[in-house]
């Protein structure tokens, strides 16, 4: 049994469709929207019945047909918790498992070249998205990338897997289709026989160029790759910026998140160090607690704190439990010169959403990454 490998040359992109040879039940990983036509043919050329289309990360140099494989064959979308892909049914954790027919994939979280990046193992065959590549790996340099967590996720978890356990990546752009966890292990010239320092070192002097496609890409491929972005309850876009008095705008969580994950600002929390505690937070987020007492128009650690968080001149967006608190402090940020910006709903939601703008969940409850202590 092994998976139907298919190639985008435009991105250098692998997909795969695994399927239960009795039942004809199958599982799509990271298909592409420019061969939408072919793959549907593909699906009916081996009388396959799509249960799952499943995403490796939110990709950053092609869009997804995830969204649209859907709607012509009543698929369910499955994809990383941490990868801000709301529009997913299924929102994946580390060893959670998918069924297809008498099938199974198991989720393995390899965060580094995304914090939500994961690999996906089907009997002995391991599909490394863009976490382990042949003889090389992922860049770390964008989407809450981190070389350290590719480094152990590589070596702790990947590695960890039987010698013979087929690799089969997210891209290659040599021609080769497949390796081994044996080969990689032995002769991958990024990582084998290297130290966590001797890894990241190489990993920061990289220096490449930003993914051509990526400004369209990752709007698009957190939305399953459907245009017009997710309407709320008023019919509004979320993925737009609102114009707001004293600050730069309102923006949805989901438009924050990527700008976040892309490098393009920084997320900065200003909940209490207890809500953090106690409600949850977001992994790699700023915390700064915006604290205003009666009488008290400065609050100079606040504006310390955001001076060192953020470049002079650069993008903050603040969050806080429901979206009031940060628009405050988003005020007091576009004073000190940044570009801020006020996440709408929160972290938690407006309690009183219902009431006067439609039920809109926070940050937490829309897939995008968070998690408590
Ligand atoms: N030239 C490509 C660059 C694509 C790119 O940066 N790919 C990412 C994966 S999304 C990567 O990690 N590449 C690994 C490498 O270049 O070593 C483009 O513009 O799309
Ligand atoms: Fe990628």
């Amino acid at each position: 049994m092994t998976p139907l490998q298919l190639f985008d040359p435009a991105s250098s992109t692998y997909s795969y469709v695994l399927f239960d040879p009795a039942t004809r039940d199958a599982l799509f990983i990271d298909p592409v929207d420019s061969w939408l036509e072919r793959d549907l043919a593909l699906l009916r050329d081996h009388a396959l019945k799509l249960v799952w289309t499943v995403e490796t990360h939110a990709h950053a140099d092609h869009i997804t047909s995830g969204g649209q494989l859907v709607e012509h064959t009543g698929a369910r979308t499955a994809a990383p918790e941490g990868c801000g892909i709301a529009t997913a049914a299924t929102q994946l954790g580390d060893g959670d498992v998918l069924q297809f027919g008498g099938e199974q994939v198991r989720v393995i979280h390899t965060p580094g070249h995304t914090a939500g990046s994961v690999s996906y193992l089907w009997r002995k065959h391991v599909f490394t998205g863009d976490a382990l590549l042949i003889d090389g790996c992922g860049r770390t340099d964008f989407q809450s990338g981190s070389a350290e967590a590719l480094y152990h996720s590589i070596t702790q978890r990947l590695f960890t897997l039987p010698d013979d356990t087929v690799v089969w990546p997210g891209h290659d752009d040599q021609g080769r289709t497949h390796s081994t966890i044996g080969a990689e292990k032995a002769g991958n010239t990024r990582i084998a026989g290297k130290s966590l320092v001797e890894f990241v070192a190489t990993m920061d002097q990289l220096g490449l160029p930003r993914p051509a496609r990526m400004d369209e890409a990752l709007p698009a491929n957190q939305n399953s790759g459907l245009g017009g972005g997710r309407q709320d309850a008023d019919g509004a876009t979320l993925l737009e910026v609102q114009t707001a008095d004293g600050y730069a705008g309102n923006v949805s969580p989901e438009l924050a998140c990527q700008w976040w994950q892309a490098g393009h600002a920084v997320l900065i929390d200003v909940r209490t160090d207890a809500e953090r505690d106690w409600v949850g937070f977001v992994p790699g987020a700023v915390a700064l607690a915006w604290k205003q007492w009666p009488g008290m128009a400065m609050n100079p650690q606040f504006d310390e704190a955001v001076k060192a968080a953020v470049p002079a001149g650069g993008r903050a967006v603040l969050l806080c439990r429901s979206g009031v608190r940060s628009i405050t402090a988003a005020r007091r940020a576009t004073e000190l010169g940044l570009e801020a910006y006020n996440i709408l709903e929160g972290f938690e939601g407006d309690p009183d959403a219902d009431a006067h703008r439609g039920a809109r969940g926070g940050w937490r409850f829309r897939g995008l990454p968070w998690r408590q202590h």
